[in-house]
């Protein structure tokens, strides 16, 4: 009966003790501006979690800047745009939006003068001649030295971006493309059966024997003998 009494004290004098301890303890492991709000019995418990607002990025993905505040979050809940913070990054970002555009258009133009008459950029391909010429083994080894590999047109954009190079040129241009393996199969030159061809009206007639192919100034394909000197096209 004594001990049921001493343990009852014990654990009221260990529940007055125990906030007193954990206040303490507080004090001394966390810096003065989080003491303040922890003062008491930790009333804003939740703003030491929050640090950004996640929801507000989830919204608003794509302008949202991480580390600045999200825009519906400057212009205010009901839309305000008085707020002069908002007006300010606004304007901003029109004149950034303002520059980057003279900035592409620059970029293109640069572009456009290093490249002619030699290259031609077509979505993420590069399409570029050294002048040189050359039959398919030499056309090869040029492309590879120049860590690239003979030019082959996927589809009717890429066909006319090389076409580009051979009227530059005035001079028929080497393809990577080949039946070596196969008569009438034409490949790549991993081996791969070629799913775009733009062939002059009559072709392939593999006249003599024509395993190579060469596009002419009109865009059009003809397959023709692998030891005749065409331009050398390569694509990056
Ligand atoms: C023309 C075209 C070619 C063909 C040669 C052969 O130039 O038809 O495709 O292979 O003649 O001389
Ligand atoms: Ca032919």
């Amino acid at each position: 009966m004594a001990t049921d009494v001493f343990e009852k004290q014990t654990m009221l004098v260990l529940l007055i003790l125990l906030p007193l301890f954990l206040g303490a303890s507080m004090q001394r492991t966390t810096t003065p501006a989080i003491r303040h709000v922890l003062r008491g019995w930790f009333p804003n418990a939740c703003t030491l979690v929050i640090c950004t607002p996640p929801e507000t990025q989830e919204r608003h993905q794509g302008t949202t800047i991480i580390g600045l505040p999200a825009v519906q979050e400057l212009r205010g809940e009901k839309g305000d745009s008085n707020n002069p913070e908002f007006e300010v990054l606004q304007t901003q970002i029109r004149d950034l939006q303002t520059q980057l555009d003279v900035l592409k258009a620059f970029i293109i133009k640069t572009q456009q003068v290093l490249l002619t008459p030699h290259g031609v950029i077509v979505g993420e391909k590069i399409f570029k001649t050294d002048g040189t010429r050359g039959d398919y083994n030499a056309g090869r080894a040029t492309c590879s030295h120049m860590g690239s590999t003979l030019a082959v047109p996927r589809d009717a954009a890429e066909n006319s971006a090389v076409q580009q190079i051979v009227i530059w040129h005035n001079a028929n241009a080497l393809l990577g493309i080949n039946d070596m393996a196969t008569e009438s199969k034409f490949e790549d030159l991993n081996g791969n059966v070629i799913g775009y061809s733009n062939w002059a009206p009559g072709e392939p007639n593999n006249k003599g024997n024509e395993d190579c192919v060469e596009m002419h100034p009109d865009g059009k394909w003809h397959d023709r003998g692998c030891l005749l000197e065409q331009l050398i096209i390569c694509e990056f």
